[in-house]
């Protein structure tokens, strides 16, 4: 038997939206105290472990999100993103994932359902083929778990 070589079924997106690159810093008791830099490897050693690479991309800037999501049509197998604040009012983010055509997950840290009712909403999962919430971090690496099995 030979070994798989890590990154041969493609590449998963991880994208994160505003203030998370705050986490660990900004609402601890909230989000926890795992940053931003503990997601992205947590992300890296669950998809190699599955023979996928990651590439992580995080911006404050919602044009900066559609443009990481439109880069990925045809050359990522699947999008994991945490769209923040984002995820309750973007109508374009909501759209270009739309446009992906390749199984998205929608990740959340907290459970936004026990959070402000502004957070209730996502414009995100209609178009999502799975969402997980309120596992903290390791909501990353089941979403990365699950693709591994929904990506062809
Ligand atoms: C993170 C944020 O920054 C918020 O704006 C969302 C989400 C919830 C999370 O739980 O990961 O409302």
């Amino acid at each position: 038997m030979t070994d798989t070589p890590a990154a041969d079924r493609g590449t998963i997106l991880v994208l994160n939206g505003p203030n998370l690159n705050l986490l660990g810093i900004s609402e601890p008791e909230r989000y926890g105290t795992s940053t931003l830099a503990d997601i992205e490897q947590l992300a890296t050693d669950a998809a190699a472990a599955h023979g996928f690479a990651v590439a992580c991309v995080q911006s404050n800037h919602e044009g900066a999100l559609l443009d990481a999501i439109h880069a990925a049509r045809g050359t990522a197998a699947a999008i994991v993103i945490n769209a923040g604040a984002y995820t309750h009012n973007s109508v374009a983010l909501r759209d270009a994932l739309a446009a992906f055509g390749r199984p998205v997950v929608e990740v959340h840290i907290s459970n936004v359902h026990k959070l402000e009712e502004f957070r209730h909403h996502s414009q995100l999962s209609p178009v999502c083929t799975a969402v997980i919430m309120g596992a903290g971090i390791q909501g990353y690496k089941l979403a990365i778990d699950f693709l591994a099995g929904a990506v062809s």
